[in-house]
């Protein structure tokens, strides 16, 4: 009986916390492989409590990161801004919308009359939705009409992206779907982390493995990847091009090659061959630190291998020769007709949540929407024709997101709208970023937070989070997933197609800008890449609900997206792909007396870009409070720095205070430093504003520094 009494009780109580709890839907916002994730939030009297729990998908399979498990508490941290706020006298204060929309337009308009339209740059983000990045395009070539727009996707994508549509015709970030990872005998994970940066997705490679696949990681430092590797190069920072060429030259010389692929499908291996004939493999070995032996094994295993699939990231693409070094690990899965099979293709591991999406509707400076060339007549007509404008009246191609910086240095761009970046702190020579930043006669910044830069505008429009904001992000695979609002805005913050809305309106451009929901804008999305590379015509809310997720290219609304690309042909006119010889190429800042090591910079576990969101997530930013400096033992010695202190590193152009961090895990001759901090420990006050010349990466993986403890003992 009492028994009883008891259940009744405690069923009661199940029930009333059944009522008072929420499930919500969504999808993680940090990085590319965008897993799904249901929030739970159960609430009593007076509280909150947040549960995030994976959710099976396609993608991570119903796994979810540290990341992800904690990416609501940014997103509900009590710091979110929560109304406009203009700069009056250096203090923000509190303002409404239609001031916030006078105070714009009446600034805009001023500057654009004063100064001519090119006068405004626009600076989006791989975060923003694909409505909200192509909104953003529309916004500066029609609202403002100014040529000067691109993103932080020049940081991270734009070598890997040149790369694939010169050689192949067509860039997406994985040619293969995940799943064929498990059907490759041989891997190359060249310059990327995926343990720490896309940690979900390391099942994929150690199933491989246990499989019987070679694995073979290229990375100056031993990290949670290099270790799941069978054979790990420690590369000199900056030489992977040489790498690729020893590779090649092996692979050609012991006979490795797919003659019947590279003649059927591919140009320009004659001139290739020859060229990598006059490589000399000792000295490819001196100057990439990878002994001949090792650099014979890697291509003997990759050029033996029945599959192989090769894998590039930041570390070999945000280089001054990226683009090059690129098209240098493309000739390897070309010349052994490793491409467009089961277990054989080519990733960029792309980065943000919509690294992928963001580079193909027109955020980038040279670019429309479904990855259209801002240069080409028939791309310009089709685009103006969709918006309803005259060609005649699109504004050309502009520059790359440094070049803004430096144009915006020089006042020759007056007013910059930031949307979903903080280039303060992602920008290579922080230091003359800042110092052009506040030379600006307006600065805008949308965002959810006060990040740094947020802190030097003249206005801020507040933005929603990942749970608020409904739209479609594309997965590293070329997935397009639809990610669903799942709380009301809060306070007044506005989503960002909205905020561009209203302020084109108040720019008397409301004719083009009708949206009343994301849904609109993505079919209009749907018709501005009809016919292009990135073809989403075939794509709508009510299929990606039903199907979770369809790949691009999608012309036909019946039949499904192409998975694994290029099995036929590639996509130049004449079908094939294009081998390239890469030439040696030396980083563009050499080592000294003055500056003895070199630095390279990159990611940890449970932050995030520039730690704007992941350092207001206690769980998060517990794990990790302060920046430090990897540096090896013996190195340590020299330069008389011991464990855990702070030290000074310095490089031409600026110095930080970072704690050292001593182990063996690094190159002798090369220093870590990860990205996620602001101030004195932001690391871009050091590295180097050189830029590639074909794609205009800046070259934030090497520069030289010196090292020295802040408080020197005798
Ligand atoms: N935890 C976490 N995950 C993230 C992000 C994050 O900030 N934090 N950011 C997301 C984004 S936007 C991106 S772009 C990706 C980045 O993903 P990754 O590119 O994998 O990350 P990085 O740490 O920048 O660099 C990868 C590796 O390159 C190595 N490296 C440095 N210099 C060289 C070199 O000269 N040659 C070679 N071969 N390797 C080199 C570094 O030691 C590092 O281990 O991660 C995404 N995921
Ligand atoms: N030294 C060094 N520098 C690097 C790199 C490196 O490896 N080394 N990596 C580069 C790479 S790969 C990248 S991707 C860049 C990234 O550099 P940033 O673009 O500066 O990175 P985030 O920290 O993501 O900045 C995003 C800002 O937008 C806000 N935000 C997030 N979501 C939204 C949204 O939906 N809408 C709006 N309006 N705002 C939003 C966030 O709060 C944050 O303030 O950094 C680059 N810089
Ligand atoms: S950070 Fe990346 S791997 Fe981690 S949960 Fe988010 S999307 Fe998944
Ligand atoms: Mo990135």
């Amino acid at each position: 009986m009492r028994l009883q009494e008891d259940n009744a009780i405690n069923e009661t109580c199940a029930a009333q916390a059944l009522e008072q709890e929420r499930v919500m839907d969504t999808q993680c916002p940090f990085c590319s492989v965008q897993c799904k994730k249901l929030v739970v939030e159960q609430t009593g009297d007076g509280w909150a409590t947040y549960t995030a729990v994976p959710k099976p998908n396609a993608a991570s399979e119903g796994r979810l990161c540290t990341k992800g498990m904690h990416a609501h508490q940014h997103a509900l941290a009590s710091d979110r801004i929560l109304h406009p706020m203009a700069k009056v006298d250096g203090e923000f204060v509190r303002i409404s919308w239609e001031e916030a929309h006078r105070l714009v337009a009446s600034k805009l308009t001023a500057i654009q009359r004063t100064y001519g339209d090119d006068a405004i740059g626009v600076y989006g983000g791989g975060s923003l939705t694909n409505e909200s990045a192509y909104l953003l395009g529309k916004f500066a070539r029609v609202a403002l009409r100014s040529r000067y727009i691109d993103y932080n996707g020049r940081f991270c994508m734009s070598a890997a992206a040149s790369a694939g549509n010169k050689a192949f015709g067509m860039d997406r970030g994985l040619t293969n779907p995940l799943s064929d990872i498990a059907h490759a005998r041989c891997i190359i994970l060249a310059g990327t982390n995926i343990a720490e940066c896309q940690p979900t997705l390391m099942p994929y490679f150690t199933q491989a493995k246990e499989d019987g696949a070679f694995i073979i990681a290229i990375d100056p430092r031993r990290t949670g990847t290099t270790e799941l590797a069978n054979l790990h190069l420690n590369v000199k920072p900056g030489m992977d091009a040489a790498l690729a060429s020893g590779m090649l030259k092996v692979i050609v010389e012991q006979g490795y090659t797919d003659h019947a692929f590279i003649e059927a499908r591919t140009k320009g291996f004659n001139e290739l061959k020859e060229h990598l004939a006059a490589m000399d493999l000792e000295q490819i070995a001196e100057i990439t630190g990878v002994p001949a032996g090792l650099i014979r094994q890697a291509a003997e295993a990759f050029g033996k291998a029945s599959t192989g699939m090769v894998f590039t990231a930041r570390g070999v693409e945000q280089q001054t020769d990226g683009y090059l070094a690129v098209r240098n690990f493309l000739n390897l899965a070309l010349v052994t007709g490793k491409m467009g099979r089961e277990g054989s293709g080519y990733g960029a591991i792309t980065g943000q949540g919509n690294g992928q999406g963001g580079r193909e509707h027109g955020q980038k400076a040279d670019q429309l929407p479904g990855y259209r060339s801002i240069d080409n007549e028939a791309d310009r007509a089709y685009i103006a024709g969709v918006w309803g404008i005259d060609a005649g009246d699109l504004p050309g191609k502009g520059v790359s997101a440094y070049e803004m910086m430096e144009k915006i240095h020089a006042e020759e761009i007056r007013a910059l709208f930031v949307m979903g970046s903080n280039p303060v702190v992602s920008n290579p020579n922080a230091d003359f970023v800042e110092e052009g930043l506040r030379k600006l006669e307006f600065l805008v910044v949308s965002d959810m937070f006060l990040s740094e830069t947020a802190r030097m505008a003249d206005l801020i429009l507040p933005t929603t989070s990942y749970l608020e904001n409904e739209g479609t992000l594309t997965n590293l695979e070329g997935r397009v997933l639809l990610r669903e609002a799942n709380r009301p805005a809060p306070g007044e913050a506005k989503h960002d197609w909205q905020i561009l809305g209203e302020v084109a309106a108040r720019l008397g451009k409301a004719a083009y800008f009708p949206y009343k929901s994301a849904e609109q804008i993505f079919e209009e999305l749907r018709i501005a890449s009809r016919g292009g590379i990135a073809d989403y015509y075939g794509i709508t809310y009510e299929r990606l609900r039903r199907e979770e997720g369809v790949y691009w290219p999608c012309p036909d609304p019946v039949r499904p997206g192409e998975k694994r690309l290029f099995e036929r042909s590639f996509a130049h006119p004449d079908g094939k792909a294009e081998l390239i010889a890469v030439p040696h190429h030396f980083p563009d800042e050499q080592v000294s007396e003055a500056y003895p090591l070199q630095l390279t910079t990159g990611r940890v576990l449970t932050h995030y870009l520039t730690g704007v969101q992941t350092r207001r997530s206690h769980s998060l930013a517990a794990r990790q409070f302060e920046s430090y400096l990897e540096i090896h033992p013996a190195t340590a010695k020299k330069h008389r720095i011991e464990d855990a202190v702070l030290i000074r590193l310095e490089s031409r152009r600026g110095s930080i205070v970072v704690r050292s961090k001593l182990t063996a895990d690094i190159r002798e001759d090369t220093v870590f430093v990860p990205m996620h901090w602001g101030g004195i420990q932001n690391v871009n006050k050091v590295t180097n504003e050189a830029l590639d010349p074909t794609c205009k990466m800046p070259g934030f993986k090497v520069c030289a520094v010196q090292v020295r403890p802040l408080i020197e003992s005798d």
